[in-house]
């Protein structure tokens, strides 16, 4: 109710404003910088992940606007991983800013929120990290180069079970977080669709800080692996616990644990854990080592999946907004958009499939040494 409620008073309030119109008010002379606002998980438990889609962002947009044709301009708005938040950040940059188009947010839970207020205005949104099932179910305008759970999560189940042996698991995930619960139910159809058994499933919330009643019931159980759906906070502090309570056994993760803030916040416990991603940095691919020495030049350090996504998010939009010949139709950049195709990116070669989702690789990492691997 109180989402409702915000979203109405905001729709009256902005009524004289010209919301809900195809183009962007042109308050731009010709040749100038589109306007492309970014709603991101900028501070709180979960700022790794905004913190390295901003970093990824503002790498694509310097190469972009250095090379002199599209010209980009990025706004940034903090979605602080709350929905609410998000709600105010996407009717701020659609009405007040008169963005062209959006990237983000970052959470799926947070995209199920704001997805219906672009495409009812109009406004192009693209998601680099939202993963849960029915995204761009949302609407036509809402967009993913985010690799779906839908098609990582069985590739991993897959090969954990290939090369490790597994029987019967135990599942785990965030109950309160709709993409973790998206999760869940991938990796319980994924388990069944590998001839394996689920021998239990724990729940538990984000935020929360004490995991011991679950791993100690798995513990009991003796599963062979355990599945996991949850973000870094909460996950770090699963492996912690599962080790110290004596859980020697592999954990397979989501897309949450793509985030090397997981290997950091859970050190040694995060050894062996498996997760799927579209992303490898040490890929011998000439595009992926140019961007990977441009990101460690300019930040010091190795960019992770959510980087490298936002990165290729970017050039996506840049490409169509060339192609469309347009720096503030919100309609020609949706489709153009829509027909991106065999798109070169560090992520690997990319296109939208009919419905708005990517058609992408995958790769299985494995942690070693305190480093994401391949697991081969
Ligand atoms: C989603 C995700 C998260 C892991 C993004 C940080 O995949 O919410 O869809």
């Amino acid at each position: 109710w109180a989402v409702a409620t915000l979203v109405m008073v905001f729709t009256v309030s902005m009524a004289g404003c010209g919301g809900n119109q195809s183009a962007a008010p042109a308050s731009s002379a010709a040749g100038s910088a589109a306007k492309i606002g970014v709603v991101s998980y900028l501070t709180g438990g979960g700022a790794a992940y905004g913190e390295a889609i901003k970093q990824g962002l503002e790498l694509a947009r310097d190469e972009i606007n250095a090379k002199g044709k599209v010209k980009i301009e990025l706004l940034f708005e903090d979605s602080k991983g709350d929905k609410n938040e998000a709600i105010n950040a996407t009717n701020k940059l659609i009405h007040k800013d008169n963005v062209v188009g959006i990237i983000g947010p970052t959470l799926s839970g947070e995209m199920f929120a704001v997805g219906p207020i672009a495409s009812q205005a109009g406004v192009p949104i693209m998601g680099t990290s939202t993963t849960a099932e029915g995204i761009t179910d949302i609407g036509d305008y809402v967009f993913r180069n985010a690799l779906p759970e839908s098609l990582a999560i069985p590739h991993a189940v897959k090969k954990a079970k290939e090369k490790l042996g597994l029987k019967k698991v135990a599942v785990m995930y965030s109950n309160n977080n709709d993409w973790a619960v998206s999760g869940f139910k991938t990796f319980e159809q994924a388990i069944k669709d590998n001839g394996m058994e689920t021998i239990t499933v724990e729940t538990f919330a984000d935020k929360d800080t004490d995991f011991s009643a679950q791993l100690t019931k798995i513990a009991a159980l003796k599963p062979d692996a355990i599945m996991v759906a949850g973000l870094y906070q909460e996950a770090a502090l699963i492996l912690k616990k599962a080790r110290e309570i004596g859980i020697t056994v592999p954990i397979v993760g989501n897309n949450g644990f793509n985030s090397p803030q997981l290997i950091k916040s859970g050190g040694n416990a995060a050894e062996g854990v498996v997760v799927a991603s579209p992303w490898y940095p040490g890929k011998d691919d000439e595009k992926v080592k140019k961007f990977v020495a441009a990101y460690k030049a300019k930040y010091g350090k190795e960019p992770d999946q959510f980087a490298a996504q936002s990165y290729d998010a970017l050039y996506i939009m840049a490409e169509a907004l060339e192609k469309a010949g347009t720096t503030t139709d919100r309609k020609k950049l949706r489709d153009s958009l829509a027909n991106v195709k065999d798109f070169p990116g560090v992520t690997g070669k990319f296109a939208f499939d009919a419905k708005r989702n990517p058609a992408m690789d995958v790769t299985i990492l494995v942690v070693k040494g305190g480093q994401f691997t391949e697991l081969k």
